[in-house]
């Protein structure tokens, strides 16, 4: 039976939220095995490739160029710069690549060309590339697409309710036709937000009614705790609970059992006692390497050695088999491509829509 619905209420997801805890870990950890390998956890590093002055108004950032906070604003990094992070990147363990920019929105021109190259020069080094550009349109997700691109970063953040106390610059409904623009492009969906910015906690569960309604629903799912920056509106945000985030991660892999739930910001105040709660629980994703965008986060070899000691395997990368180069077994399988690309672990054939259904058996 398919368990995905999309027609969660809020109601419903805070049944689920207020659970006992331990029969909210044992539901949410039992949908995991059934849609993923438990203990295989996918590695993605995070790249600010133009850092700060940002237009926007967004209460939580410390790119916002209105606020005054102690971050080192840079212009558009260059190919090689980026080419060479992702090499290490890649040495380290890391399948993906998450290019952010401090952008309100795409603009078509010199500097998108640039992007564009990044990810045609990243793709070739068989790792998977997702960029975080702000808002998108239709032609830019194609042409991102055409250049290789595997996955868009584009959080809703909050409830609908609550954005407008968050952010005044842009809506909610933006956001959506941002991501319904990356869909129709068939890269796939990231789309997440950030806990512990004063919203309720009916707002978290506006949240996830929102994205578990995408349908599909979105491939990865950040779950992000508010990091406090001094000099935002949320400089003085009490931080919350390593309870609140399993709470919230348990229940975005119930209400998403097919998506990746990254645990995103907020890593450097969580044990590893905490953080093996929230696997348990479902989270499948974690970001890497010592920054974010601009804050801190745990040190990779301290990350290893966590998946060491819980036993976790970092996933390998999706790659499109027209490089079949790297495919180290079953080329056999290969089937002859139609018209949207398709994409493969080695030894697996993967359309890239169904990535998220087949990831359990490519895993195994
Ligand atoms: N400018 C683009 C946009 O807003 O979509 C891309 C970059 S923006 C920094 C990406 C995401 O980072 C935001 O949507 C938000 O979820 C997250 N983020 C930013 N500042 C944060 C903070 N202080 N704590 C937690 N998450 C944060
Ligand atoms: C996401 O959900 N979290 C990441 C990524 N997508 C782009 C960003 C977290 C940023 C935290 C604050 C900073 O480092 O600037
Ligand atoms: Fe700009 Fe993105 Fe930060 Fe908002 S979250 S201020 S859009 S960089």
């Amino acid at each position: 039976m398919n368990e995905t619905r999309h027609d969660w209420t809020k109601e419903e997801i805070l049944a689920i939220y207020d659970k006992p805890l331990m029969e909210l870990l044992y539901d949410a950890a039992t949908i995991h095995r059934k849609h993923h390998d438990p203990n295989t956890v996918q590695v993605s590093t995070l790249l600010s490739i133009k850092t700060g002055g940002c237009p926007e108004d967004c209460g939580y950032c410390p790119q916002a160029a209105r606020y005054q906070t102690n971050i080192e604003g840079n212009d558009l990094m260059s190919v090689s710069q980026v080419k060479a992070q992702a090499l290490r990147a890649k040495a380290s363990g890391s399948s993906r690549v998450c290019m952010g920019a401090a952008w309100r929105n795409v603009k078509d021109g010199p500097e998108f060309d640039q992007v564009l190259e990044m990810v045609r020069t990243i793709n070739k080094l068989d790792m998977e590339v997702c960029c975080t550009l702000g808002m998108l349109t239709e032609n830019q997700a194609k042409r991102l697409a055409e250049a290789g691109l595997y996955a868009y970063n584009h959080n809703l953040d909050t409830s609908e309710d609550y954005y407008k106390d968050v952010i005044s610059t842009r809506a909610f409904e933006d956001r959506l036709q941002t991501i319904d623009n990356v869909r129709k492009s068939n890269v796939t969906v990231c789309s997440g937000g950030i806990i512990g910015m004063g919203e309720r906690l009916g707002d978290r569960a506006g949240m996830l009614v929102a994205l578990a309604s995408l349908n599909p629903q979105p491939e990865s799912v950040p779950i992000n705790a508010l990091v406090a920056v001094e000099g935002t509106p949320m400089a003085d945000m009490e931080p919350i609970s390593i309870w609140e985030m399993v709470r919230m991660v348990a229940t975005t892999r119930i209400v998403m059992p097919e998506t990746q739930v990254r645990l995103s910001a907020g890593r450097t105040e969580m044990s590893r006692e905490g953080q093996a709660m929230c696997f348990f629980a479902g989270a499948n994703s974690i970001f890497a390497g010592d920054k974010l965008l601009t804050t801190p986060n745990p040190d990779v070899n301290e990350d290893m050695a966590m998946f060491k000691q819980l036993g976790l395997n970092p996933q390998k990368p999706f790659i499109k088999v027209s490089q079949p180069k790297t495919v180290e077994a079953g080329d056999s399988q290969l089937q002859p491509l139609g018209e949207k690309p398709k994409w493969t672990r080695p030894g697996h054939i993967i359309e890239r829509n169904e990535a998220v259904k087949d990831r359990a058996k490519v895993t195994e």
